[in-house]
């Protein structure tokens, strides 16, 4: 699942600027085989915003081999999502899940940050999205930690939507802080997620070299959020679904080390942001 090295072929015509760009800042083409067992990942995502009490749910179907072990909520219902453990994945599952009003959320998104982690000088988190992690941390951590030793070959796999994405960063981040080998086996995929940290997160998240993957569809207003202008960043590694794009066509736009990749979905005029982008990944509506 290294999407690092993937060089595909797209499945449709690219405007050629996006060529161009290709050759001049890293941008490749993500394959039809990767974008498909990335939407396993999306279709996680989407049943999040189900209450489940088991893997019975229409959109549950889409994957399969999957057992729910724990479906969290805090107290306030704003941090919500499940654990689960999948034997075609190999791989436990953490999903957090996004606001269910999302144009409420965005309202109400307040730009403070925080101090975190402690332990990286500088590094500053939106306050308001910790808060959010933090009610779960400790049992999640736990969780997972028992979770991993009863099944020792899997993976952990860290997913998130939206603010969900948010905290999925946030959680990835704190597990490796907690226990550093897990960066080994912890990957992220994250759709729509908002800018978590400063320049000083992010590199720190970088540094920590998880597999990690932000997918970015179209002109997705969330993922422009909280501005630049306030000193917040993106990780890198993006996937971007690009725009004007029938067939969905997807490319992968590493980032540097405390930033994004300037020619991904952050060159789009604040005038093509919509919400509805939000809440698709390909064909998945999440
Ligand atoms: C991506 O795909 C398009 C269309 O198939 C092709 O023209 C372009 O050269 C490819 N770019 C890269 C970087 O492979
Ligand atoms: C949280 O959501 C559940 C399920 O919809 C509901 O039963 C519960 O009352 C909610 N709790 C709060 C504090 O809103
Ligand atoms: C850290 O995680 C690894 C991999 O799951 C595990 O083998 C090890 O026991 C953990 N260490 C601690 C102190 O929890
Ligand atoms: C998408 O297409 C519209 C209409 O043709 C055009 O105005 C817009 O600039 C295009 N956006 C991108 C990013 O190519
Ligand atoms: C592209 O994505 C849209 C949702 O944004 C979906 O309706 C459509 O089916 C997708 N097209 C293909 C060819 O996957
Ligand atoms: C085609 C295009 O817009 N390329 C831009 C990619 O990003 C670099 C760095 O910000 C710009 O200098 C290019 O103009």
């Amino acid at each position: 699942m290294r999407l690092r090295a993937y060089f595909g072929v797209c499945f449709a015509l690219l405007a050629w600027p996006l060529v161009v760009w290709a050759g001049n800042f890293g941008i490749a083409n993500v394959s039809r085989s990767e974008v498909d067992s990335l939407k396993v990942y999306a279709n996680l995502a989407a049943v999040s915003y189900d209450y489940l009490t088991a893997w019975e749910c229409a959109r549950c179907s889409h994957v399969s081999n999957t057992q729910l072990v724990n479906f969290f909520s805090s107290k306030n219902n704003v941090t919500v999502g499940y654990v689960v453990i999948n034997s075609n994945l190999n791989a436990i599952a953490l999903t957090f899940r996004g606001s269910k009003n999302t144009r409420q959320w965005l309202l109400d998104l307040k730009m403070l940050p925080k101090r975190w982690p402690k332990s990286i000088q500088h590094s500053r988190v939106h306050r308001g999205f910790l808060r959010g992690y933090e009610d779960v941390a400790d049992r999640l951590y736990t969780q997972c930690k028992c979770l991993l030793a009863r099944y020792p070959s899997y993976r952990l796999i860290i997913i998130g939507h939206s603010l969900g994405g948010a905290l999925a960063s946030l959680a990835a981040v704190d597990f490796l802080q907690r226990n550093s080998t897990l960066a080994d086996i912890t990957s992220v995929v994250t759709f729509g997620k908002p800018r978590v940290g400063n320049k000083h997160y992010v590199k720190h998240y970088n540094s920590l070299n998880l597999d990690s993957t932000r997918v970015v569809n179209k002109h997705d207003v969330v993922p422009h959020v909280p501005p630049r202008l306030f000193g917040f960043h993106h990780e890198g590694e993006e996937m971007w679904i690009l725009p004007n794009s029938t067939a969905n066509c997807t490319v992968y736009c590493p980032g540097k080390d405390d930033e994004d990749n300037p020619n991904g979905s952050r060159g789009a005029r604040t005038t093509d942001l919509k919400v509805s982008f939000h809440h698709w990944a390909w064909d998945v509506k999440i």
